[in-house]
């Protein structure tokens, strides 16, 4: 990665039913992101936010893409659009993008962007799989959707908007899995995609697992994308989001993991997704989203 941080705000609430998730990129700025960059010796310039009107200002008439029950479908291929575009910038520019959700349906465009004539690997740190189609959806909301859309899965094998990164199976590594449904536990093991779970983690350690995820992103040949869903982590450490699952990785694992990545070099492209202040305590998730992206980008103790 590069020693200049450029921060992009996609402040969506379109893929998780909107529920405050779109406060998220304020939140973060709130939880003292330059400072804790700062502190981590990086230069850092914030590109603002990408234009996300509340549904309620788009005109009913416009013509809306049509892939089954997934709701908000227009207003996220519009956002995540501009948000592949300023990403690609950053990178033409030589700065690396450090990208804030918003829920996790703004990863299409962070990753398309991050892609943009490159090769990139795809660590994905979350309790869920983010594997459902519009068909497999049980709730009908994008956030849980990313993956298969970004691999062009299923209804979404005709959506090139989503689907055109060249991001390939074999390069992506989700990490720290508790929470599947049917449909998505079916889908990751008929991919090539590269899966842990948090029993993974229980039985060989956070360092093994997180190595060989690594490894996984890591043999793509321009570098690698974080994507960071909060609720990866315990919600007694991240109570801010939208769908919380017990039994996630600590505070510890979490930073570690995080040092791991900023170890490989290899970052092209990081982001943290799913905060949600209005489900927060005091804004300590935003809060530790700040220090967990020092981590990623070098921040050393010693
Ligand atoms: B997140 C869920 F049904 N699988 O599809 C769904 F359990 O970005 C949850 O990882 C998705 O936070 C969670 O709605 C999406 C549900
Ligand atoms: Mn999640
Ligand atoms: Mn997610
Ligand atoms: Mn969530």
């Amino acid at each position: 990665m590069t020693d200049t941080v450029r921060i992009i705000g996609a402040p969506t609430d379109y893929g998780a039913n909107r529920r405050g998730v779109d406060m998220g990129p304020s939140a973060i700025r709130y939880g003292g992101l330059a400072d804790e960059l700062h502190g981590a010796g990086l230069s850092v310039v914030d590109d603002g936010d990408v234009a996300a009107p509340p549904a309620e200002a788009r005109d009913p008439e416009a013509e809306a893409p049509s892939e089954g029950n997934a709701k908000f479908l227009r207003e996220t291929r519009d956002v995540v659009t501009s948000l592949a575009d300023r990403v690609a910038a950053a990178l033409d520019d030589g700065e690396t993008p450090l990208v804030l959700g918003g829920d996790h349906s703004v990863a299409i465009g962070s990753v398309t962007g991050s892609a943009r004539d490159a090769e990139i690997g795809l660590v994905w740190f979350d309790a869920h799989g983010d594997f459902n189609t519009p068909s497999t959806s049980p709730s009908g909301n994008v956030h849980g959707m990313p993956l298969a859309a970004l691999l062009g899965l299923g209804d979404f094998a005709d959506t090139p908007w989503a689907n055109a990164s060249g991001l390939a199976e074999e390069h992506v590594a989700v990490v720290g899995l508790r929470s599947l449904d049917d449909a998505e536990r079916e889908a990751i093991h008929d991919s090539d995609v590269t899966a842990y779970t948090m029993s993974d983690i229980d039985e060989r350690g956070i360092d093994a697992v997180v190595d060989d995820a690594l490894d996984v992103a890591c043999a793509a040949s321009d570098g690698v994308h974080v994507s960071l869903d909060l609720d990866w982590l315990d919600p007694r450490e991240a109570p801010g989001v939208g769908t919380p699952v017990r039994g996630g990785v600590t505070y510890r694992e979490a930073h570690f993991a995080l040092e791991r990545v900023a170890e490989t070099d290899a970052l092209r492209s990081l982001e943290l997704v799913e905060v949600n202040p209005v489900l927060d305590e005091h804004n300590e998730t935003a809060a530790l989203a700040t220090e967990l992206a020092a981590s990623g980008l070098g921040k050393r103790i010693l």
